[in-house]
């Protein structure tokens, strides 16, 4: 299909993507396809016959699940009743557009389910009844989809790095939660309050002031979304004053949460404690 689609891009103007997972009505017509780019290539084609191939493998005609153009997959999100690690994906949605199905699972219901997710955890997203694990994938392929990855991939690339490097900080973060010991919970918590967070909350302050309270290029990208959402729960768990030394990083989670889209999400969402 690879080089069908290289020598079809050769034999025409017209810039074609051949979906890489071909659909059944694709599949069905590969031979055809074949056929024809061996005749364009003995020169025994002409363009009419080249532009009909193009508008059978164009994108905007089968999309990659072999859907038309403008069908919109279906999406249900699975997670516990929390923002936790859904959120970001739910401002994605909610910015995109985009319906979903939002169902909050108990904990009672949980043990039951857990036999049936991909790795056993918690958000699944599943597309057009398919469950996707992994809630960093799945926010990244649906901010791809909606142009939330920057403008090129070098800004894809820094949206990751901001992202993983969130994480790797919220890692330190629920290392403290967790610690059950009285004695070594303190001692984490100094840490974290005096070394590990001014570390991290310094640099991101100091990226977001370089990209015009932005945190990757000047223009909204779902990073935004994921450290909107971080910094509200690092103000909720260290007090309203938590943000006052990181005016920038205060001044980005704002300006997510007042964006119209975010905005509606916010006042209808359920509320919960993290
Ligand atoms: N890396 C995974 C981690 C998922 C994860 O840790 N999920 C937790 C909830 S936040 C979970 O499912 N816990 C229940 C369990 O492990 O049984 C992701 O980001 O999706």
């Amino acid at each position: 299909m690879e080089a069908m689609s290289r020598a079809l891009r050769q034999t025409s103007n017209r810039s074609v993507e051949v979906p890489s997972t071909l659909s059944r009505i694709a599949k069905q017509s590969e031979m055809v396809f074949h056929r024809w780019v061996q005749q364009v290539h003995s020169g025994r084609l002409g363009p009419f016959t080249v532009e009909r191939a193009n508008r059978l493998l164009d994108t905007s005609y089968i999309n990659r699940k072999g859907k038309m153009s403008g069908e919109q997959s279906t999406y249900k999100l699975i997670y516990f009743n929390a923002r936790g690690r859904a959120e970001h994906i739910r401002y994605i949605f909610a910015y995109a557009g985009i319906d979903y199905i939002d169902e909050r699972i108990t904990r009672e219901r949980w043990p039951e389910l857990k036999k049936s997710m991909p790795y056993g955890m918690l958000p699944v997203l599943e597309i057009d009844g398919k469950p996707i694990a992994q809630s960093n994938a799945v926010a990244r392929y649906l901010a791809r989809k909606h142009n939330l990855t920057g403008r090129n991939e070098w800004e894809a690339m820094m949206c990751d790095v901001l992202v993983d490097t969130l994480g790797d900080l919220k890692q330190f973060i629920s290392q403290y939660r967790t610690e059950e010991d009285h004695f070594k919970k303190e001692e984490k918590k100094a840490k974290l309050l005096k070394e590990t967070i001014p570390f991290y909350l310094n640099k991101f302050e100091q990226t977001v002031g370089e990209n015009g309270g932005y945190t990757v290029g000047n223009t909204t990208t779902w990073a935004d979304f994921v450290f909107a959402v971080a910094l509200e729960n690092f103000e909720n768990m260290f007090g309203a004053t938590a943000l006052e030394n990181y005016p920038g990083l205060r001044e980005l989670k704002e300006r997510v949460h007042q964006i119209p889209a975010i905005v509606n999400w916010l006042v209808k969402r359920p509320h919960t404690e993290f």
